[in-house]
């Protein structure tokens, strides 16, 4: 695997999830693939999760790794060709991401979406440009329109857990106070649609999410009647694709709540983390047993791993 952006650069879909479900059995069994490569974490946004566990499962491959915060300690990067750099930028991304790849042999990036201009973000600009200019594999460590490394530890959770064979799935959307990217739930879809799942997606009218990502999905603005009986319940806030990164107000009663879940007594609830707590999932749901939103987040290391070693075969 050179690039992992999105579920097509996958092969075989069930062949990587029965990889990284091998791995965190015997986690340390590849260590020779990743002596003396590199990796470089690229980030232009926060993160916590995705951080530790792709930096945790490099180490247990074998690599170095060196974490780059570049949106706090590089100099400012220039997006745009042609650009007359006379104002505050200081580098181009071409020739940064170009340094970068004669430092690495593999590099991760994370650009969230600027969330104002639609067809700026979902042509995934920044991503591609790394991918154009650094010439080693690059990782997606969340981009504009997807977040691969969440959806396959998603997978890999759901595979885990399930106890019927075709479990029953639903993305539910949940109320914030910002507009958040849709990467996570246009990923969570784009998975879902081709694992063997009864996917659902239930959300407020205005939230419709691109239709590119949810092709196959069952979508509804009922949220009861879509988790009743479900096996696994995604929660996720997610602004509006049209128009481009609105949130609305009036749709407070979305959050998940421990009564929404008498519908479904057997379902386990996800969620990719940070969640707001008792704006999008209330205490007791996060707090109870239903919740698997821990176990879910210890997953994104095997998820990691499983993409890094397949980068390293590949190398
Ligand atoms: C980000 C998002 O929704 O894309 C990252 C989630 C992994 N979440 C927030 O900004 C809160
Ligand atoms: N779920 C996730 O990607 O979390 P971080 O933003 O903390 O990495």
């Amino acid at each position: 695997m050179k690039i992992f952006s999105s579920v097509n650069d996958v092969k075989d879909i069930s062949a990587l999830v029965g990889e990284a479900l091998k791995l965190k059995k015997d986690p340390f069994a590849f260590q020779h693939l990743g002596k003396n490569k590199t990796l470089c974490l690229v980030f232009l946004n926060p993160s916590l999760r995705t951080r530790i566990s792709t930096q945790k499962a490099a180490l247990n491959l074998g690599m170095n790794v060196i974490v780059l915060n570049i949106d706090k300690e590089g100099w400012a990067l220039e997006l745009q060709d042609g650009a007359i750099m006379n104002g505050t930028t200081v580098e181009h991304i071409r020739e940064a991401a170009g340094v970068m790849g004669e430092y690495s042999d593999i590099i991760g990036v994370r650009s969230f979406p600027g969330l104002k201009n639609r067809d700026e973000d979902y042509s995934e600009n920044i991503f591609n440009k790394f991918v154009e200019f650094c010439k080693v594999p690059v990782v997606s460590l969340e981009s504009a329109t997807r977040h691969p490394l969440q959806s396959l530890a998603d997978l890999v959770t759901i595979e885990e857990l399930k106890i019927v064979s075709r479990p029953k799935v639903v993305l539910t959307w949940a109320p914030h106070i910002k507009p958040l990217p849709q990467a996570v739930p246009n990923s969570f879809a784009e998975w879902m649609c081709k694992a063997d799942v009864d996917f659902i997606i239930a959300h407020p009218a205005g939230y419709e999410l691109c239709a590119d990502f949810t092709n196959g999905a069952t979508i509804t603005h009922n949220q009861d009647e879509a988790i009743r009986d479900a096996d696994f319940i995604y929660v996720k806030n997610w602004s509006a694709y049209e128009p481009y990164g609105v949130v609305t107000s009036g749709n407070e009663h979305w959050m998940l709540t421990n009564e929404k879940l008498k519908q479904a007594p057997n379902a386990k609830v996800m969620h990719c983390l940070p969640v707001r707590r008792n704006l999008e999932l209330s205490d007791e749901v996060l707090d109870g047993p239903q919740s698997v939103v821990i176990h879910e987040a210890g997953n994104r290391v095997w998820a990691a791993q499983a993409v890094l070693k397949q980068m390293l075969e590949a190398l």
